[in-house]
């Protein structure tokens, strides 16, 4: 919901733009502002009400962040994240703790670290055999990537040099579609409080990544802005759910690492003021914030959407029409296309996997994490790969060919990370008990990767000794999918934005893109601005060529500016009118 901001802003815009800004802009912020106060005052009732003192995790927020440190210096609990962006920290605390921070003059409130979620899920009514080889097939456009106009506009840009940090459950590192990624980070931990790595073991976070930003190559999918940087934040973990605090650790990231997007296909209704403070501080940074609307078919304001920095995007299908399930109401910005999405996806568990040697396949399982692919080569012995002893290390003819590793003492990751550091292009974990299994590589791996079972490991461990060859295979069949979500309507405006922040020439703030974003928007439903569409379809088209008229309006003004000091315009007076003007302008912008 970008409601106030936007009022407060737009005094600003139409100093700079003019004629055009006051032309298309139509908000109603009165209205929306009101409502905000009365949401802020109630949520703030409601926490300071519900925050009775119980063990759990909080984020306590000072009244500044020199009372923050002051605390850092001399802590009375366990800190589990200190933030920048605003002056907070996050901690699990007891009764007691609660109780003595409530009463701290230096604190100004304490509120649970309440838990947001992923807001799409694959689509089971979409046909799934329809999956295209990512590794044979040519590329394919995306109906929401056709529907909000993006390749319209790729002669001019596809988002080259835009940092888009998307907040998500993370990525597929070694998708082969994967888009530019220029930095990434996990903020999503366990329940042990280890760091999950970055890799996507959920899928959600790849699919809505792909949206913003799949490559244009000539394989699979391709994003609205397939030449944008990305930025990857895990802050929800492989079930799809995190905690605010995560999610505001991954906003003070993106800003420091300098996005001019950021990306939230995520949320939850329960409000949370210092997630509400981070976002806002975001916003006064430079960076156009986009999230989901949620996935109830209610119109209940979801965080963060429903903040006034924020741009919430409700869902439509294939024929413009409402989502089933997108949530509706007055914090609705703009719609894209939610249902029945289609785009990458990581390799799952159900993916195909072969080990072959001998001209047998022996059954084998993805190990989470891997690349797919099939490889080739000689298959050696690498013992337990801790490369602890002679017996336990890949040896040097693992180079260009396949590591055969046995299961224990140290992770998947590790052995593989050996395998691969000696030159493996494949590699082969057998069990250590009977049967098969189903492992993961915690922090993702570019090696194609398989398990087999202790029965074939022996009998493979023997062959190596003497030498052979085999082959490893993950089928690339299964690298895309259906996903509906308004979690998949985000992207898509995320996409554009990036579009528009490339495009432009001049340091456009975050409140002209969404000016342009809603302005030139395609309306949809009732006439003009309402509660379904928002101020309607996004439309890179349409905005692009808004934001080129708003770059001639600043020009103009700045040009006849100019032209009022003496000597500056002599001889430009083309219309005769007796005064350089806006028809002189024009008439010698057309060259340009
Ligand atoms: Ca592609
Ligand atoms: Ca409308």
């Amino acid at each position: 919901m970008l409601g106030c901001a936007t009022e407060y802003f737009m005094w600003e815009t139409q100093d700079k733009h003019g004629f055009f800004m006051t032309k298309y802009s139509e908000p109603s912020p009165r209205r929306t502002n009101n409502w905000l106060v009365i949401v802020f005052f109630t949520a703030l009732s409601l926490f300071v009400q519900s925050v009775k003192a119980q063990t759990g995790d909080y984020i306590i927020v000072y009244r500044n962040h020199l009372q923050k440190q002051n605390m850092l210096m001399r802590p009375t609990f366990t800190v589990s994240r200190s933030f920048n962006i605003i002056p907070a920290i996050a901690a699990r605390l007891d009764a007691n703790q609660v109780k003595q921070l409530q009463a701290n003059p230096d604190v100004e409130y304490i509120e649970p670290d309440y838990k947001i979620y992923a807001l799409g899920s694959i689509d089971t009514n979409t046909d799934s055999s329809s999956g295209i080889n990512a590794l044979s097939s040519s590329q394919t456009i995306p109906y929401g990537v056709t529907m909000v106009n993006a390749p319209a506009v790729w002669s001019r840009t596809k988002g080259a040099g835009v940092r888009v940090a998307v907040m998500d459950t993370g990525i597929s590192m070694y998708h082969p579609d994967r888009g530019d990624v220029v930095n990434s980070v996990s903020f999503a931990t366990d329940q042990n409080g280890a760091i999950l790595s970055v890799e996507d073991f959920h899928g959600h976070g790849t699919h809505t990544s792909g949206t913003i930003a799949a490559a244009d190559n000539n394989i699979g999918v391709v994003g609205v802005a397939p030449q944008a940087d990305l930025l990857i934040a895990k802050v929800m973990d492989n079930t799809g759910s995190g905690d605010v605090s995560w999610l505001i650790s991954g906003i003070e990231w993106a800003v420091d690492n300098n996005a001019k997007v950021i990306s939230m296909s995520l949320g939850g209704y329960d409000y949370s003021a210092a997630l509400d403070t981070a976002c806002s501080n975001a916003y006064a940074a430079g960076v156009i914030l986009v999230a989901a609307a949620g996935n109830d078919n209610v119109n209940t304001p979801l965080y963060p959407a429903a903040f006034g920095s924020v741009i919430s995007v409700a869902a439509v299908d294939q024929n413009k029409n409402k989502a089933s399930f997108s949530n509706y109401g007055p914090t609705i910005d703009l719609a894209a296309p939610g249902v029945s999405v289609y785009s990458t996806v990581p390799v799952s568990s159900t993916t195909n996997a072969d080990a072959i040697w001998n001209s047998t396949s022996h059954q084998a399982n993805v190990v989470l994490g891997t690349a797919p692919g099939e490889v080739g080569g000689l298959i050696c012995n690498c013992g337990l790969a801790t490369s602890a002893d002679e017996g336990n290390t890949c040896p040097n003819s693992v180079a260009g060919n396949i590591a055969h590793i046995r299961r224990g003492n140290i992770t998947f990751a590790q052995k593989v990370a050996h395998a691969k550091s000696k030159g493996a292009i494949g590699a082969i974990i057998s069990n250590n008990v009977s049967g098969n299994f189903n492992g993961t590589l915690n922090d993702g791996n570019s090696l194609v990767v398989v398990s087999i079972s202790q029965a074939d490991g022996d009998e493979l461990q023997t062959l190596a000794q003497s030498g052979i060859t085999g082959t490893v295979s993950v089928d690339a069949n299964n690298l895309y999918a259906y996903y509906s979500g308004t979690s998949m309507a985000c992207p898509h405006v995320s996409g554009v934005a990036a579009l528009i922040f490339a495009a432009d020439d001049y340091n456009i703030t975050p409140a002209e893109v969404s000016n342009i974003l809603f302005n030139s928007a395609q309306d949809l439903g009732q006439p003009g601005r309402d509660d379904i569409f928002g101020y309607g379809l996004v439309d890179a088209y349409a905005a692009l060529n808004l934001e080129k008229m708003n770059l001639l309006a600043v020009f103009a003004s700045d040009w006849l500016q100019a032209c009022s000091s003496p000597g500056w315009c002599d001889g430009m007076d083309n219309n005769q009118s007796g005064r350089v003007d806006f028809v002189d302008f024009a008439a010698l912008a057309q060259d340009w």
